[in-house]
């Protein structure tokens, strides 16, 4: 069985440099996944931030919408047209105060995963919070109940299993940035690793 192959002519200027395309929606994950109970579940917003700790109810209180978006993963497989379903980023935004200081963003995971993004990368409208995954909730090898999508970087980036955002004035590097992978890792110019 192959599991990947080669994307074809109408599909070549939709996968990055040196990615081929998945079969299936593959799981990639650092160590075990974590079990979540949604009652017990939060999202806390720290640092330069007003900060806060979203419920499971809270989370659902904000709009909610569909969107489909590309996926690449750095160790080389793409997949094309996920779709999702939750809050857009710059929804929870407009629900805090973030200091203009706030250069940066950590993301933090149940379990102790990590990953940061500029905040110039994580404000963005295509970026989500996502719950669904085609159509059902996101499986917790997906990163249930809730994870960080930021289609336009490499999926490192899209941490599951989100509980927390905290606001830096400064760059600081995550799980895989300080283990070798690039602090931005956009796939187009093939960022892939760093050099801390
Ligand atoms: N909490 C957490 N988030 C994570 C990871 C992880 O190990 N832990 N792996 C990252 C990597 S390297 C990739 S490619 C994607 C994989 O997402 P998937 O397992 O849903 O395909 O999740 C990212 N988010
Ligand atoms: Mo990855």
């Amino acid at each position: 069985m192959k599991f990947f192959e080669k994307p074809g002519p109408e599909l070549a200027d939709r996968v990055p440099p040196g990615q081929h395309l998945a079969k299936g929606f593959p799981v990639l994950t650092y160590g075990p996944t974590p079990e979540i109970n949604q009652a017990e579940w939060r999202l806390k917003l720290s640092g330069l931030v007003t900060e806060k700790s979203l419920t499971w109810d809270e989370l659902m209180a904000l709009p909610q919408q569909e969107f489909t978006a590309d996926f690449h993963c750095v160790t080389t497989w793409s997949k094309l047209d996920v779709t999702w379903r939750g809050v857009k980023v710059t929804d929870l935004l407009a629900t805090v105060d973030v200091d203009p200081q706030a250069v940066h963003v950590m993301a933090h995971c149940y379990g102790g995963y990590t990953t940061n993004v500029a905040m110039a990368d994580f404000a963005r409208p295509e970026n989500f919070l996502a719950h669904t995954l085609e159509g059902d909730p996101l499986p917790p090898d997906h990163g249930g109940p809730l994870r960080l999508v930021v289609p336009h970087l490499y999926a490192w980036k899209s941490a599951k299993w989100l509980s927390g955002l905290e606001f830096l004035p400064e760059p600081a590097p995550g799980f895989w940035e300080r283990n070798g992978y690039h602090m931005r890792g956009e796939p187009w110019a093939e960022e892939r690793y760093g050099d801390l």
